[in-house]
């Protein structure tokens, strides 16, 4: 099935090892005249010093958008005047309490029950997981993708290994719990044009961490061209477009053009968690989070934390006029972000802060064609490296002088009535601790994320009676997910002393 999806999405994106089929001249001329028509000309500027393989590479990278969408895209970004006058302030408030849970005050009787429904669902066969992991570490000063960055832990695992093995230990007690031969979760990798060669390689090197590769699929987000300050669309080089991934919310475009929703339809899955790469402590198909959304039978659920302080860079999970939605950090006004609680003046009143943790009923992506084309672009001023169409030279500039656009994967929350949306409260130490910032930054860095992992190991064994030895800075235990996914499983160490730091590899180790 991988190979049929890639066959597709490379055939698609004209991207695959043949070489790309060669236009007609109707059919070159046909795209020239569409993109002239738009004011677009400017991409064919050097048509005539182009070899046939960089003309039909043109082609077909060309094909793949719309210049009048483009246009469409660029004037609500560059002249907002001229777009549809933005709603009235909206109404922002903190999501009610009918469409929200915690882990935190919830009964532990609820939790079991939501932790044996989930599992049961892994069991059968209906969980399936989507990974975003297309994005450019460019913060954290790795040009590898997030994901095989190597935080420091004893047992030197990559965030990928971490999470393939969480997989592996999920389906292993579905597999136990419920008699089952053989429970499988698989794991849709959504990659982009940067981040998918080196993930495909990485997984190869690795044996794709130990679970079955044809379950593995790895699939390819869209891209959209970045376009300059006067709204042209941008040339990298002579023969190609300037492009950038298109967000994060480009997820739902590319589950079907990528074929991975019908994957989905044949293996009948039903409930659908995706999360964030950068997070070591994310419960991938968190029988907890997976429960509690079909338990609610909602199409959308998301899981939060207690946001630290007014400024962290987090998204904020709230009503807006009267709709679920998300106001990202980038976006958020210091007024909105600072308000307090009006009953505890101590707490911040928006304080639901988005991981970028979600969950989805497979119902509800079989409606991506209604909603998918309405979801909003959102714009980040970027220096973009081009060349000048009119005098053929190469720019690297000094300040922005273009934008990228992309979409954000919350702006669907607003799609659906609060009734079919749910939000459940995580404890940050648990579930939340994203890889950001480079070494050294002393937040959500490779340390940060380093010693999460090891005091939660820490906390797992002196829960199940061990005693942790800790000498000086030495502190923490790393567990590997093979052994307990979230604690559970560790009464072997009961009375054992294990000297800080070690890594629980095996049952018998300590
Ligand atoms: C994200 C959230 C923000 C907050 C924060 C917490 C969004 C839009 N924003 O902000 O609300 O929760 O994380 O850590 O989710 N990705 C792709 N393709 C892309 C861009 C991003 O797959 O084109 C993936 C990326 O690999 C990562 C996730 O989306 O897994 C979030 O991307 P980010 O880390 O760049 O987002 P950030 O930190 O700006």
């Amino acid at each position: 099935m991988a190979a049929a999806i890639k066959e597709t999405v490379s055939n698609l994106l004209g991207k695959g090892e043949e070489a790309p089929r060669e236009p007609s001249p109707q059919e070159f001329e046909q795209l020239k005249q569409r993109y002239e028509a738009a004011g677009q000309g400017q991409v064919f500027a050097f048509l005539d010093e182009l070899k046939p393989i960089e003309k039909t590479q043109l082609f077909h990278q060309l094909s793949n958008f719309d210049p009048n969408r483009i246009n469409e895209l660029a004037d609500k970004v560059l002249k907002p005047s001229q777009a549809a006058a933005p709603d009235a302030q909206p109404s922002l408030e903190p999501l009610p309490d009918s469409a929200t849970a915690s882990i935190i005050d919830s009964n532990p009787e609820d939790v079991q029950n939501w932790y044996n429904e989930g599992l049961k669902l892994v069991a059968e066969n209906k969980v399936a997981v989507v990974l975003m992991a297309g994005g450019q570490g460019t913060r954290l000063g790795s040009s590898a993708p997030k994901g095989c960055f190597d935080i420091g832990l004893p047992s030197h695992k990559s965030l990928f290994q971490i999470q393939a093995e969480r997989i592996a230990k999920v389906q292993q007690l579905a597999q136990k719990t419920f008699g089952k031969e053989k429970a499988v979760v698989p794991w849709y990798v959504m990659t982009s044009g940067p981040t998918r060669k080196p993930t495909e390689e990485f997984f190869q090197q690795h044996s794709y961490f130990g679970l079955d590769k044809s379950n593995v699929i790895i699939f390819e987000q869209g891209v959209l061209p970045c376009i300059s300050n006067e709204g042209k669309i941008m040339m990298e080089s002579k023969a190609k477009v300037a492009v950038a991934p298109d967000g994060n919310g480009g997820i739902y475009q590319a589950l079907l053009t990528s074929g991975v929703r019908k994957d989905m339809r044949d293996r009948g899955i039903q409930h659908i968690h995706t999360y964030c790469v950068d997070n070591c402590l994310v419960k991938v198909a968190d029988p907890v989070f997976i429960g509690f959304a079909a338990s609610k039978d909602v199409d959308i659920a998301t899981k939060v934390v207690r946001k630290r302080n007014a400024t962290e860079s987090v998204g904020l999970i709230l009503q807006k006029n009267g709709k679920p939605d998300v106001v990202e950090y980038s976006e958020i006004d210091k007024e909105t972000a600072e308000a307090k609680d009006p009953k505890q003046p101590d707490v911040l009143k928006f304080r639901a802060a988005n991981i970028v943790n979600h969950y989805y009923s497979f119902r509800f992506f079989e409606s991506i064609e209604t909603w998918a084309h309405k979801l909003p672009h959102h714009v980040a001023r970027k220096k973009i490296p081009c060349v000048n169409t009119e005098t053929g030279e190469t720019v690297k500039p000094e300040k922005p002088n273009g934008i990228k656009l992309e979409q954000f994967v919350f702006d669907v929350f607003p799609m659906i009535p609060l009734e079919k949306f749910a939000c459940i409260e995580v404890k940050r130490e648990d579930e939340f601790s994203p890889l950001k910032n480079a070494k050294g930054t002393g937040e959500d860095d490779p340390d940060t994320s380093k010693k999460d992992i090891m005091q939660q190991g820490q906390r797992w064994i002196q829960a199940a009676g061990g005693v942790v030895a800790t000498e000086g800075e030495a502190t923490g235990v790393e567990v590997s997910p093979l052994i307990s996914y979230g604690g559970e499983g560790l009464e072997f160490l009961k009375g054992r002393e294990i000297k800080a730091p070690a890594v629980i590899e095996k049952e018998d180790s300590a």
